[in-house]
């Protein structure tokens, strides 16, 4: 039976992917610089067979179709085409954390997604061009192919050969993520539409392409340097002008809420009144994820909890790269 599973985790940027610069080979404009993150996984069941008139995908249970559903068959057409197989195939995805709610579920979707079908074709295929792969179908889960802290360059217009690099292991620094959940749902704009409409409307869309190469390399520094504060600095300056530049789009892309910004007061006033080492970030959606040394990360978990409109927190560490589990 060509059958595989595969199992991938989420990945949250610490310098900011946002706006392509090539629509149609899916390049981003920028460089990025992210850490994948145990336990958030999304495990993915690929399965070929004769049976199937077209493809299908369920996605915790659901059936899915529209976009979703578009996105994941274009992926599944290179395989395809790659392997000589002409098959359609049955997916099946489960994601242990929210989906669409800029949690990076797209991150660990796409990998999961591109590991197991091109194990389940048979290709022997290496981390690079699996991350090559995943990177077509979306820019973030080209890093979730790497374990610990990677780096997916910005790519060249017209060069289809992008793909993300590890720089460190898992092992390599003990911090900790802790996901301030703030609302539960899919959000109202994706990133792949909300960073398309800052790159054609935004005023501020060349003032971040400008800016955030010097991001990426500061937190590239700190990183290496096991520095927290100048990787968090970077982190907040990185996230603010992304989001700046989203909110300045027309019509706004906004995906900050109330909870958002008193869970941001919290990090805050934790840095601040409790000298923690805590810094926030937060994606394509409204969740804070904060980041600190591990021996932190019970003060920072509590004050998070305690914020208003904080549903609930879940904590991460460093992960493992994709995997095939069967
Ligand atoms: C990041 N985000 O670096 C940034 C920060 C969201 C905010 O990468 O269009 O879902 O599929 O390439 O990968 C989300 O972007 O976008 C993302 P596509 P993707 O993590």
């Amino acid at each position: 039976m060509m059958q595989k599973t595969a199992r991938a985790r989420a990945n949250i940027a610490l310098a900011k992917y946002w706006g392509k610069s090539d629509v149609a080979l899916n390049l981003p404009a920028v460089p990025s610089l992210s850490l994948t993150l145990e336990p958030l996984t999304t495990t993915t069941t690929v399965t070929f067979t004769a049976d199937l008139r077209t493809d299908s995908l369920l996605i915790n249970g659901k059936i899915t179709t529209g976009d979703a559903l578009a996105r994941a068959s274009k992926l599944l057409a290179r395989v395809r085409e790659r392997a000589g197989v002409p098959l359609f195939a049955h997916v099946e995805s489960k994601n242990e954390f929210p989906t669409a709610s800029g949690l990076a579920s797209s991150a660990s979707g796409f990998a999961a997604l591109a590991c197991a079908a091109s194990a389940a074709a048979g290709l022997p295929f290496s981390p690079r061009e699996l991350s090559m792969l995943a990177r077509a179908s979306s820019a973030s889960a080209a890093r979730s192919i790497y374990p610990g802290f990677v780096a997916l360059p910005a790519g060249k217009e017209g060069d289809s050969s992008l793909q993300a690099e590890m720089l460190f292991d898992e092992n390599h620094w003990d911090v900790c993520m802790i996901v301030a959940v703030n609302a539960e749902g899919a959000k109202a704009i994706g990133s792949t539409s909300g960073m398309e409409r800052s790159r054609t409307t935004s005023p501020y869309y060349n003032a971040w392409l400008a800016a955030a190469p010097s991001y990426f390399n500061e937190v590239l520094a700190g990183v290496a340097a096991r520095d927290l504060a100048r990787v968090g600095t970077t982190m907040e300056e990185s996230t603010f002008a992304m989001h700046a530049c989203a909110m300045a789009s027309s019509p706004s892309v906004s995906y900050l809420q109330p909870a958002t910004l008193s869970a941001l007061e919290t990090v805050r006033r934790l840095r601040k009144t409790e000298s923690l080492g805590v810094y926030a970030t937060m994606d394509a959606g409204p969740h804070v994820k904060a980041l600190c040394l591990q021996r932190d990360a019970d003060r920072v978990e509590r004050g998070l909890r305690e914020t208003p409109g904080v549903l609930r927190t879940l904590r991460a560490v460093p992960g493992r790269g994709v995997e095939v589990l069967a």
